[in-house]
């Protein structure tokens, strides 16, 4: 959650229709506008870790109120990226604690003398807990790694003749009990074994701790009066798409708005006026997934235009938000877009890539959703936290469904069950909400990841959350992921679809392929007897050591990948007749996790190597995926 400069809780205000939320303001992406400007701040940042003991020696020196270089030797540091890989120092690749980063930015002279414009500051997500200084004024804090967070900087660069201002930001990746994810920090006292003050952070998560500036950052611009968030849902009635709107300005209390739908050649098909309203548009053409239309992800552009007078003259501001008209609903087996019965053949993810580990990066993502739309996969899940905005962006373009997974990853100790705990997660879920509800390709909010939802608070803790989610978007489903014991889920009577994790003859049985089919067909009977909601299995997967071969199959090798995969298939293949709803492969890519014995550098269970080349598994799911795309549609699809 953002605070102001006095660290002071925001107001209560409205987000979604009606109900009443902690979060002030809105989290549009900045785009660029006759209105808007935009100024990227990624390149080379000067960066330090403050090595001292207690971690504290940049406060003590006030290493904001000059130049970062004047208090010590500086690196340069890449942004956006992770700061733990691209070193050679092996202290830094594992430190806990505060890293400082700075840039120094020219303005243009508009900017900085034109009191009509508003200038913010966004930052995509730094990793876990940020301060932010202009010019060494400190201008915003804020808690949780994957979430954007801004601050108005106006007045500190329109106060003086500077032309340039001065961007400090300090980063500390510490995880405690109320974190999410939550951690802990250990401190070795046995002197005989470790030196003096000695700690190291635990978590209870399967990948690494990466920390920094992970996401863009940037300055863009606003009128003073300006379009502060938008919120969008649609329906359908009969032929016709109902786009549902309601605009939030700041600023002024007088403004008139204007709202125009386009569609894909630029037509205006609906406009209305006001802060809210319903569009309508006669034979809607519809956002469908990749693989379920022939025409997947159609976006129209929602146009809104807002002036208003002011004793300066007239003001307008304008912003065109993408959006899909579709709709989405589960029945007691059933997921179904826009009326129609869907099945996730998909993948779960990470952000995670040599070097850059979290680190946003172009290229990356590219590849990656050229690699989705490869293997036929129409789907997958934000394992195990938000991912940037670009990703979901190029999801709606390409009508890949997402499961937006909150940081509620590794909620394993009672303490990560009290109640600072859970207000900060009721916050999360409001800053994820906020920021992806209008995303047609975000079907499902996902609170959290195989917590320990067996522990006694876990039933007043997701009922909490869940109510909560729902109560913030009407509009979609809400689950959690699990893989605790049927009987012993405290929090699956409160989830619109149970989300199942199972490792059988991986995690058990090692080795013995033979039980997947008996002990995957009683886990699906088990759960639909007792809940009668449906099912995906949201992971299953065996680690595989790329080039690794042995026949007949062995742990570790390529083939034991594949046919612990084809047992599974069968079993999916029975069960999706009747319930399950989908299957997500863990994992899409290998990824970086924690060092133990059980990880030979990293997570092992992508499908493609983390430089994202095949694995023989990706060969065999491309195959599945395909089926599964023609026999569930109307139509037939040529592969790519
Ligand atoms: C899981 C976790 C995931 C791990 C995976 C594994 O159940 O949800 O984060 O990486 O198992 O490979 O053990």
């Amino acid at each position: 959650m953002a605070r102001g400069p006095a660290g002071a809780a925001a107001v209560l205000g409205p987000l979604l229709w009606g109900c009443a939320l902690a979060l002030q303001g809105g989290m549009l992406y900045p785009r660029e506008s006759p209105s808007r400007e935009r100024k990227e701040l990624d390149g080379l940042w000067s960066f330090r870790a403050d090595f001292s003991d207690n971690r504290r020696q940049g406060f003590e020196q006030q290493w904001y109120r000059t130049p970062l270089r004047e208090s010590g030797p500086t690196l340069d540091m890449p942004v956006p990226s992770s700061f733990n890989d691209v070193g050679q120092d092996g202290r830094l690749r594992s430190f806990v604690g505060w890293v400082w980063y700075e840039r120094e930015v020219t303005l243009p002279q508009r900017w900085t003398q034109d009191l009509g414009t508003r200038v913010v500051l966004r930052i995509g997500s730094a990793h876990y807990y940020a301060i932010v200084w202009v010019n060494g004024v400190h201008v915003a804090e804020h808690e949780g790694g994957h979430l954007p967070f801004e601050a108005d900087v106006s007045k500190l660069v329109q106060s003086g003749p500077l032309s340039s201002c001065r961007i400090t930001i300090a980063i500390n990746n510490t995880l405690t009990p109320h974190t999410l994810p939550p951690g802990t920090i250990l401190y070795q006292k046995d002197t005989s074994k470790y030196p003096k003050g000695y700690f190291v952070q635990n978590t209870h998560f399967d990948f690494f701790n990466y920390a920094g500036l992970h996401r863009p950052v940037l300055l863009y611009t606003t009128p003073t009066i300006y379009i502060d968030d938008i919120t969008i849902t649609t329906g359908m009635d009969q032929n016709t798409g109902l786009v549902n709107y309601k605009v939030f300005v700041q600023g002024s209390e007088h403004f008139q708005l204007e709202v125009r739908l386009l569609d894909e050649e630029g037509k205006v098909v609906a406009q209305g006026t006001g802060d809210q309203g319903q569009l309508q548009v006669p034979s809607a053409y519809l956002w469908w997934p990749y693989l379920m239309h022939e025409h997947p992800a159609y976006l129209y552009s929602l146009e809104v235009r807002l002036t208003a007078q002011t004793e300066a003259g007239p003001v307008s501001d304008f912003y065109a938000l993408p959006v899909g008209i579709r709709t989405v609903a589960v029945t007691e087996n059933q997921f179904l877009i826009n009326g129609k019965p869907f099945y996730f053949h998909g993948v779960n993810k990470h952000e995670d890539a040599d070097i850059r580990g979290k680190g946003f990066d172009w290229p990356l993502l590219v590849k990656d959703f050229n690699l989705l739309r490869w293997l036929g996969a129409n789907s997958f899940r934000t394992s195990h936290y938000p991912y940037a905005e670009e990703v979901m962006q190029l999801c709606d373009r390409y009508g890949i469904v997402v499961i937006d997974e909150s940081p509620g990853v590794g909620i394993v100790l009672t303490q990560s069950y009290s109640n600072v705990s859970l207000q900060h997660h009721l916050e999360v879920m409001e800053e994820l909400v906020r920021r992806d509800k209008n995303h047609p390709a975000v079907v499902m909010w996902s609170v959290a990841n195989e917590p320990a939802s067996y522990l006694k608070p876990a039933g007043y803790y997701f009922k909490t959350l869940i109510a909560h989610t729902k109560d913030l978007d009407p509009s979609r489903p809400v689950t959690f992921v699990t893989n605790s014991n049927y009987e012993a889920d405290l929090g699956a009577p409160y989830v619109d679809v149970i989300c199942v994790n199972s490792y059988y003859s991986w995690y058990h049985d090692y080795g013995h392929m033979e039980v997947i089919q008996l002990q995957l067909a009683t886990q699906f009977e088990k759960w639909y007897r007792t809940y009668q909601k449906p099912i995906i299995q949201s992971e299953y997967g065996a680690e595989t050591i790329a080039g690794f071969h042995q026949d007949p199959p062995l742990m570790f090798s390529e083939e034991y990948q594949k046919g612990l995969l084809e047992q599974y298939h069968l079993v999916l293949d029975q069960k999706r007749k009747e319930y399950v709803v989908g299957e997500l492969i863990w994992n899409f890519a290998d990824f970086m996790t924690d060092q133990s014995p059980q990880r030979a550098m990293g997570n092992k269970k992508g499908i493609f190597t983390r430089q994202r080349q095949p694995k023989g598994a990706a060969f065999l799911l491309r195959e599945r995926y395909w089926k599964l795309a023609n026999e569930t549609r109307c139509s037939f699809f040529r592969r790519l």
